[in-house]
């Protein structure tokens, strides 16, 4: 059973999530899926990608396999991290990607939703960044996505609460571009679709490549890196974060020790 399914209609692609059973968890298989779903997509021509879950689903990413958290002592988040590499692939893809919203997002996948050019949202959807719920040391390229993809404050409160935002407050802070009744979430998210695949495939493609370049120009201090990196690791070792994971699978509250 395809953990992805891709479509074509004229010049327009569509990838749907179908790990329904996880809730879409994006674990390296279906994530391998997804990649290779947008390069057939590109094969074909396809001038936009929508990226969804199918219609009426209660969650459309619950985030990160959480099962393949690893609890060895390794970095959860590295560059090759199948999460990583699905963000990259995104925002390196020529056309524009429209993430089209229905349920609830979940830690890596709001990184997900936010690495795509556009979101359209319907009104109960919700978003989650649940890293401190889970014990998670998020890596310095996953924050940075997150701050520039909304106000800083309102970035701190996601994710030092974790809590499930309405789609509406996202919207108000820059996270998501429409929020629109459920009935007319696909009209909205095709009509933005369209209008863009009328417009030069070319032109749009260097302005992505543009703005994806521009956006990244952030200067960090190695130092600055290596401190943070070293902060992540005494938290990927720590007691507390084993607990975060086990606490998950044991479908309980975590209880952080501060160790
Ligand atoms: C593996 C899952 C998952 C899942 N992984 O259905 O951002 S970070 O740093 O936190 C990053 C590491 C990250 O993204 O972490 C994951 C963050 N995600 C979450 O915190 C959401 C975790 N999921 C849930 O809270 C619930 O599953 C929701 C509320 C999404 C749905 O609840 P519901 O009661 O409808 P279940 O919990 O029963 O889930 C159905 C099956 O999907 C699995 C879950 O373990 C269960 O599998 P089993 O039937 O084998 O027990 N599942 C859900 N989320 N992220 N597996």
């Amino acid at each position: 059973m395809p953990l992805v399914q891709s479509t074509m209609e004229g010049p327009v692609g569509t990838i749907t999530l179908a790990y329904l059973e996880k809730h879409n968890a994006l674990g390296k298989a279906l994530i391998e899926e997804l990649l290779g779903g947008i390069a057939s997509l590109l094969a074909q021509e396809a001038r936009v990608i929508i990226l969804r879950a199918p219609r009426g689903a209660k969650v459309w990413s619950a985030g990160h396999d959480v099962r393949e958290l690893p609890t060895d002592g390794r970095d959860p988040l590295t560059y090759d991290d199948p999460l990583r590499r699905a963000v990259r692939g995104i925002k390196e893809t020529p056309a524009p990607v429209i993430a089209m919203v229905e349920g609830s997002v979940w830690g890596g996948a709001c990184e997900l939703v936010m690495s795509c050019d556009l979101v359209v949202a319907s009104e109960q959807s919700t978003f989650a960044l649940t890293p401190a719920k889970l014990g998670v040391p998020y890596d310095v390229a996953g924050v940075l996505n997150f701050m520039r993809s909304a106000n800083l404050a309102f970035i701190k409160e996601m994710l030092f609460t974790a809590e499930p935002i309405a789609a509406k407050r996202a919207c108000a802070f820059g996270l998501v571009n429409h929020v629109v009744p459920v009935e007319e979430l696909e009209a909205t998210t095709n009509r933005l679709a369209g209008a863009m695949t009328r417009n030069s495939p070319h032109v749009i493609a260097l302005l992505k490549e543009e703005l994806h370049v521009l956006a990244a120009a952030t200067p960090l201090d190695p130092e600055a890196f290596e401190r943070i990196q070293s902060l992540r690791r005494r938290i990927y070792d720590s007691a507390d974060y084993q607990e975060g994971i086990r606490a998950f699978l044991e479908r309980r509250a975590p209880r952080f020790e501060g160790r």
